[in-house]
């Protein structure tokens, strides 16, 4: 090869690259080009230099200088057009990936004992019952006295209850809450009273120091035990299915008499025997009872006049056996693995 053949190659890349450098009109474009003029494998300026070494000997000063010079020329070009396409990219913005999978909605989910309390609260409504709703930090007089609990019963014992003060505890059950109610409106009475209640109990895998109890009163004249068994056992066939059966077991509380504890036929075996039932075919749903004479009396009414019925119920043990959770600890710990089940 001759200088004369050497110069000529370079003249004509370096008439070349302006225009090619101009057409580049995106980044990878620009990169293509890039590597077609100057790239180390097979560009046009690699390949020309490749025939520097056969030059003669007094040439090659003069060779080498130009190349250096149009190399030097091209990159300045290819630079400013690389900066002219980066400011274009950045000023359009951010481009638009239509195939991104759109974000998942979130829906939350409402906890097993509020899905259990709702449920109840509803099919009392139906039935013409209200909410009452009141203090959790109860005066003792409430909580025990008016329900005919005798001085020395162990529930009022500072080992079973919290005790704020002499006589100021966290309410035991939602029981103070119907005594009020009595005490402030006429029969006919029909309240359903939802809420949390405290015990002095540690957290085992089934008992929790702080729980949810619904509770129900009715008192009119004419109340009868036939109306209390009718209502509960409607109760259990709309919560738990139309052919649901009930069974009552005579119980004890201070405050009723007549007591009665319901159960229902196991939904898991259908009263075959099973874990969750315990192998008694029945699992225990509420207590209930005939209002105490004395209880009426209490809140103000005249037992000669008035009777009536009431029950209680704890919705962590109804939501436990509705879906065989194993520790009551799980519904306490906010754990969304598991919350995350009950969305709807
Ligand atoms: C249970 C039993 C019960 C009541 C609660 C009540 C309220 C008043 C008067 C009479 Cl104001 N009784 N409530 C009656 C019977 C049973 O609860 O096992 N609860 C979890």
């Amino acid at each position: 090869m001759s200088l004369a053949d050497f110069l000529a190659a370079l003249d004509q890349l370096a008439a070349e690259a302006p225009g090619r450098i101009a057409a580049a009109g995106t980044l990878d474009e620009w990169t293509a080009v890039r590597n077609a003029l100057v790239g180390r494998q097979a560009g046009r300026l690699t390949d020309i230099l490749a025939g520097l070494g056969a030059l003669p000997k007094e040439d090659k000063r003069e060779a080498g200088q130009r190349a250096n010079a149009v190399k030097a020329t091209i990159e300045a070009a290819l630079e400013a057009r690389h900066a002219e396409l980066a400011a274009a990219a950045t000023a359009a913005g951010p481009t638009l990936d239509r195939t991104m999978p759109a974000r998942p909605r979130w829906r939350g989910a409402v906890h097993p004992v509020s899905l259990v309390i709702d449920e109840v609260v509803e099919i009392f409504r139906e039935l013409g019952f209200t909410i009452a709703l009141g203090p959790e930090a109860e005066h003792a007089w409430y909580n025990f006295g008016a329900l005919n609990f005798p001085a020395d019963h162990p529930a009022m014992d500072m080992h079973d209850t919290l005790y704020l003060g002499p006589e100021q505890v966290l309410r035991t059950h939602t029981s103070p809450v119907q005594v009020r109610t009595l005490q402030r409106y006429a029969p006919p009475v029909r309240v359903l009273a939802p809420g949390n209640v405290y015990r002095r109990d540690f957290f085992d895998p089934s008992h929790a120091p702080m729980f949810a109890q619904i509770e129900g009163l009715v008192v009119d004249e004419g109340v009868t035990f036939a109306d209390l068994k009718a209502t509960l056992s409607h109760f259990a066939r709309r919560f738990f299915g139309p052919t649901t059966k009930t069974r009552f077991r005579p119980s004890f509380f201070p405050f009723t008499e007549p007591s009665a504890e319901m159960d229902v036929q196991c939904g898991v075996c259908g009263g075959a025997g099973c874990g969750v039932c315990k192998l008694s075919g029945w699992i225990e749903i509420l207590g209930s009872g005939m209002v105490h004479p004395a209880v009426l009396e209490h809140a103000g009414l005249d037992s000669e006049k008035y009777t009536g019925w009431a029950f209680g119920m704890g919705p962590a043990r109804t939501a436990i056996s509705r879906h065989g959770i194993p520790d009551i600890r799980i519904l306490y710990d906010a754990d969304v693995r598991f919350l995350d089940q009950f969305a709807r």
